[in-house]
């Protein structure tokens, strides 16, 4: 009898136990992350565009367990739970940019060559005791070797040569004072320098970036997105470069480190169609701007026309396109400016970023390029850093170049 009654006792505790289990068990079912039967990232049409930041924010070591697979061990391993818990997937590490205040000031070491080159080599030859024809030649070849421009340097020679000539006995202070103002009138123009991120609109404002391939674009779209998101801006990045399917990775990460959205499309996909949904992504999620990064494929001018026009347009449909930056490398000179022209033939260019603006000895490349596209430097790349992307600032550059 008493047998019986233990035996009843047990049979009803193992029952109780085993069903806590199962429940147990159910319940842990729930518990990891709502899990996505689709995580295939090459979906093209606007409203199932894969949102790269939704995959960010699910854990990377997302399980995909069965029923089965989550019961079996329930049962047999009761401390499961707590051991269960511990693997606490990392949430995606979002980071601050460096502010953007005194970048330039900053990174101005960056500027060394330029600097050396043009700058102080100037100095150093206005400082002659006697300034004659040679030294006035080789005035000018320095300006000419740093890329400043045949006519910009006959003018800045000529203007260097009178007001010499009137100064008459020359204090190494004053030639200092003398060449600031003088190269900063030519790198000084009108035309403001912030690139306009703010079109006081409910649209975000739209940035096209454009450029030959190498020269830097995607890095400065980036950059550019940290820049603002420093500026407690948020941004939505679009992969219009669908030439290669690497450019579009080597955008996201960009994104994904200051918790920007990638909107892309497969390989070889229409580069209108991705920047029209990147716009529309902007506006859904109420976003202050949105950046399009593109391909730089120069085979014909008809051929980019046609790209770039149709980004443009498709864009326009949904809000203005408030930029269009033109990113060029610093690096190439000449090269770089017959690049430009294509480029502002193509599409109303309305400011220019000089990358690679470190280790090169080629800074007046910023006098001929404004003066060439009569438009303004507003960005200058100083390193391959995700914060080595200033504002250019006229005043802190001409200083930089001059030294203290
Ligand atoms: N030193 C230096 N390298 C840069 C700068 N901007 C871009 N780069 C490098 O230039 C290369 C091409 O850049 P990328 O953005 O892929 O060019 P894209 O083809 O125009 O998109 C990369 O290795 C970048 O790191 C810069 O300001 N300074
Ligand atoms: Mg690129």
């Amino acid at each position: 009898m008493e047998i019986v009654i233990l035996a009843v006792v047990i049979a009803v505790v193992l029952v109780g136990a085993v069903s806590g289990l199962v429940v147990g068990g159910r319940r842990k079912k729930q518990l990891p992350p709502a899990e996505r039967p689709s995580a295939t990232p090459t979906i093209t049409t606007p409203p199932a565009e894969p949102r790269v930041g939704d995959e960010a924010e699910t854990p990377r070591d997302e399980s995909r367990r069965t029923i089965e697979e989550v019961d079996l061990p329930a049962a047999e391993a009761p401390e499961a739970p707590p051991a269960e818990a511990e693997p606490a997937p990392a949430a995606p590490e979002v980071e601050v940019p460096e502010p953007t205040e005194g970048r330039l000031v900053r990174l101005r070491a960056r500027l060394a060559r330029s600097q050396n080159a043009l700058g102080k080599g100037l100095l150093t030859l206005l400082s002659r005791e006697h300034l004659d024809e040679d030294t006035w030649e080789e005035i000018e070849d320095t300006l000419l070797t740093a890329d400043v421009g045949v006519v910009p340097t006959q003018e800045l020679v000529e203007r260097l040569r009178e007001r010499v000539r009137v100064l008459g006995t020359r204090t190494p202070q004053e030639l200092r004072t003398l060449l600031r103002e003088e190269l900063l009138k030519l790198v000084a123009t009108d035309a403001p320098r912030a690139v306009k991120t703010d079109n006081g609109l409910e649209t975000p404002a739209v940035v096209m970036v454009v450029g030959v391939n190498g020269t830097g674009k995607t890095t400065t779209t980036g950059k550019l997105a940290r820049v603002l998101v420093a500026d407690g801006k948020s941004v939505v990045l679009g992969a219009a470069d669908t030439f290669r399917a690497a450019a579009a990775d080597q955008l996201q990460t960009w994104g994904e480190r200051v918790g920007a959205r990638t909107v892309r499309g497969p390989e070889g996909g229409d580069p209108a169609s991705i920047a029209f949904d990147a716009v529309k992504e902007g506006i859904a999620e109420h976003a202050d701007v949105v950046l399009i990064d593109t391909a730089g494929r120069l085979h014909t001018k008809a051929g980019l026309m046609d790209e770039l026009g149709k980004v443009k347009r498709v864009v326009e449909k949904q809000a203005p396109l408030d930029e269009v930056l033109l990113v060029l490398d610093a690096t190439t000179g000449q090269n770089g400016l017959v690049q430009a022209r294509v480029f502002a033939e193509v599409v109303n260019i309305t400011g220019i970023v000089l990358t690679k603006l470190d280790g090169t000895a080629k800074g007046g490349i910023v006098v001929a390029v404004q003066r060439e596209l009569g438009v303004p430097v507003k960005l200058i790349g100083l390193g391959e850093g995700p914060d080595d992307l200033a504002p250019f600032d006229p005043e802190a550059f001409v200083d930089a170049l001059i030294g203290d």
